[in-house]
């Protein structure tokens, strides 16, 4: 068992560094505070290659292992947070159609998506099915060559700004196989967005719901079969669950960061704080879960790399251990920085605010419970 990253990781690390502490760092509190949806830096982050991290090559994607996906999101998020969520979000999204469309459908659409001339947005909670998402109840009615859709979503991350959306819909009966997935062009006749939601962080990324009223697509533009919309809905969120625990662990090593510089500089009581034992104490507890919550990602997007039968539940643990872990450590540091972490005037306040959504978002941590129960109490 080698803990090293390789060459090629440290490469790919570097370069994330390097666009994340020119590209999104400097501007992550300004898009924060004037709720900018970032495009033209998102678009620039497609020449990098990271809006197709682990989608297929054949669709112009870079084809890598989830693994080092983890490791180029932690450092591109240590940069801003929600912009990067979102870069997990399109990269989700894009690996779904390449992974379950026709060769036809993905080939239409992905190595756009890749360049960043499309964006996408994954469509699956409703206003009355979040955790139960097999509960969902919007429609998708066979006509001839087409499906007409009808029906709502909640909190579709990126949507009214996106131009792909993969669409989870019932062709069928009640619960998981009733649901088929469908790609539906962002601007199809009789898709409405809501309002953009007034939200605690991820402020830079448009969080809207989204309206069916009889939107007619191509049969062609189904996902798979019908019926395994559902399980094409999981199969994204393992991985997207690992991409949203390596952005809180990214967020939260800035955290960490700034607190190590801010503790050494500030004094008090006649001395640097970093001089107090309990601020020392701190400080070794907040990089211990960092470390722990680091591997618990990694070793779960190596379990989805290896296509584990346990990698779903593994990708479950990571998400619930990572986003709490690092919401700690991030709020930590904020108490660190005492009154000043609470001012706009540095990044703490943005850090806490932006993790919060972590711990909810891509199922709650206890969904992840349920999920990590579920696979013990099976074996
Ligand atoms: P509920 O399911 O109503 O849960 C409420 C509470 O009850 C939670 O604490 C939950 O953990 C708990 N609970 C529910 N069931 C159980 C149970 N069986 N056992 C124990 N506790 C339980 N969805 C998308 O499809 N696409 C997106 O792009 C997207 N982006 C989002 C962006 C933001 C900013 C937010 C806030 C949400 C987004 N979501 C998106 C939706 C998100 O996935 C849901 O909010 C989440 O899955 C929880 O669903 P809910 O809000 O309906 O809460
Ligand atoms: N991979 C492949 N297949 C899976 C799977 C996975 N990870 N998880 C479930 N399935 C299959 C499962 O095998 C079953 O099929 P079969 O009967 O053929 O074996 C089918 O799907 C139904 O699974 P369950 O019986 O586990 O379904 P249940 O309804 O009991 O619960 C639960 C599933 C709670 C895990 C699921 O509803 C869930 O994940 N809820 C949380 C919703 C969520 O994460 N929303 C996130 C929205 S996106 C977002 O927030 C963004 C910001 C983008």
């Amino acid at each position: 068992m080698d803990f090293a990253l390789t060459e090629e990781q440290i490469a790919f690390q570097d370069s994330a560094r390097d666009f994340a502490a020119s590209e999104l760092a400097p501007r992550a509190a300004e898009w924060d505070e004037e709720e900018t949806f970032p495009l033209d830096v998102i678009r620039r982050s497609g020449e990098m290659g990271f809006l197709g991290l682990y989608t297929p090559e054949a669709y112009s994607g870079l084809g890598l292992p989830r693994l080092d996906s983890a490791i180029i999101f932690e450092e591109l998020a240590a940069g801003c947070t929600s912009t990067t969520a979102y870069l997990t979000i399109h990269n989700m999204v894009a690996w779904m159609i390449a992974s379950f469309g026709s060769p036809e459908l993905a080939e239409r659409w992905v190595p756009r998506m890749v360049s960043g001339e499309l964006l996408g947005s994954y469509c699956l909670t409703e206003p009355g099915a979040g955790s139960d998402a097999a509960a969902l109840k919007t429609r998708a009615e066979r006509k001839g060559n087409s499906y007409v859709l009808n029906g709502s979503k909640m909190f579709i991350s990126g949507a009214g700004s996106t131009q792909v959306l993969v669409v989870m819909a019932r062709t069928g009966g009640p619960g998981p196989k009733g649901v088929s997935a469908f790609v539906v062009p962002a601007d199809a006749a009789g898709v409405q967005y809501g309002k953009k939601e007034k939200k605690m962080g991820w402020n830079n990324q448009p969080t809207r719901a989204i309206t069916f009223d009889n939107v007619e697509i191509p049969a062609a533009n189904r996902l798979g079969e019908e019926g395994q919309g559902f399980a094409f809905a999981m199969k994204g969120l393992d991985g997207g669950r690992i991409n949203i625990a390596t952005c809180a662990v990214g967020t939260a090593q800035a955290a960490l960061a700034a607190a190590q510089r801010y503790v050494q500089e500030r004094q008090q009581f006649g001395q640097p704080l970093a001089e107090l034992q309990s601020v020392q104490f701190r400080l070794a507890d907040m990089l211990t879960e960092l470390v722990a919550a680091r591997q618990m990602v990694r070793l779960a997007a190596w379990k989805l790399d290896q296509a584990s039968p346990d990698a779903s539940a593994y990708c479950a643990m990571a998400k619930r251990l990572a986003t709490d872990l690092s919401f700690n450590v991030a709020n930590n540091a904020l108490q660190l920085f005492g009154g000043y972490g609470y001012l706009k005037d540095f990044p703490l306040e943005r850090h806490v605010r932006d993790l919060r959504v972590h711990q909810i978002l891509e199922g709650t941590n206890e969904v992840m419970r349920m999920i990590v129960a579920r696979k013990l109490l099976q074996d």
